[in-house]
């Protein structure tokens, strides 16, 4: 179905047609109700009006028709939920991709930033330890002297991701509720205290392409807590950058090398 006509935000992962496609439908079948039920509304003011009916009529109406009507609602909407909507979410949330093909990052809210872990190329997280966490410099707690941490990259607000190839997000809090909202990417999950939600998609443009498509040479994929969190809520953004998978490994890299060298402080 084309979407256009919904003006939504631009499209960067493959499952988002879906998406919009559902969405699109929705608007058909709510705009179909709409002018038939407004229209019935308009009819039943003039076909009853006063002058016509100055006595109530007791009985009511005797034909079907609107059981008819009423019924064929119910299931149109029982084919958007069973056929639609059901089996869309399912893919959503059932089918996640094997972890050995997907880049896997654990995303872990808190008031009022984003903070990412990758594993790095062995793909074992590094122990973290929460007497370790220090807000300013250590955020999620990771110990350095774990050999699977050594190779581990945390950021905050940045999430760097490669293009075309599937990301499993392990996302977390620290605190309250929020919510990691990419609109682009058409993924929004709460992150809630106490669980470990996987959600995956594939980006499949690029920041630097989006930058050329949009004709806006600073446009950046923003990532909107979608959960009213505390008072900070407005400025929990954080960003993505989708690379190529060259640039991406050059930029994992580097940023091993970088981070490694700084030991447990490596925003100092
Ligand atoms: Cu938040």
């Amino acid at each position: 179905m084309m979407t256009e006509w919904l003006g939504l935000p631009l499209l960067a992962a493959t499952h988002g047609a879906q998406i919009d496609g559902l969405i699109g439908w929705i608007h058909v079948f709510m705009l179909i109700l709409f002018v038939g039920w407004g229209g019935f509304f308009i009819y039943c003011l003039i076909r009853f009006r006063q002058s016509r009916h100055p006595v109530a009529n007791y009985t009511g109406v005797k034909s079907h028709n609107s059981n008819y009507a009423e019924i064929g609602v119910a299931v149109v909407e029982a084919v958007l939920l069973f056929g639609f909507a059901i089996p869309l979410w399912a893919a959503r949330i059932g089918d996640i991709p094997p972890e050995n093909e997907a880049l896997i990052v654990q995303v872990t809210g808190e008031q009022f930033a984003w903070n990412f872990h990758y594993p790095g190329p062995d793909g074992v997280f590094g122990r973290t330890d929460i007497t370790l966490l220090d807000l300013q410099s250590n955020p999620l707690g990771l110990d350095r002297s774990d050999p699977a941490a050594k190779d581990d990259i945390t950021t905050v607000n940045q999430l760097y991701l490669p293009v075309n190839r599937p990301i499993i997000v392990r996302l977390r809090s620290k605190d309250v509720i929020h919510s990691f909202g990419v609109p682009e990417f058409r993924v929004k999950q709460d992150a809630v205290p106490g669980l470990t939600i996987p959600i995956w998609f594939i980006p499949n443009v690029t920041t630097a392409e989006m930058r050329t498509r949009t004709g806006n040479p600073e446009f950046q994929y923003e990532i909107a807590c979608a959960q009213l969190c505390g008072l900070g809520h407005y400025r929990m953004r954080g960003f993505v950058t989708v690379q190529t998978a060259e640039e991406f490994q050059k930029w994992m890299e580097e940023t091993i090398a970088e981070q490694a060298a700084a030991g447990s402080d490596p925003f100092r």
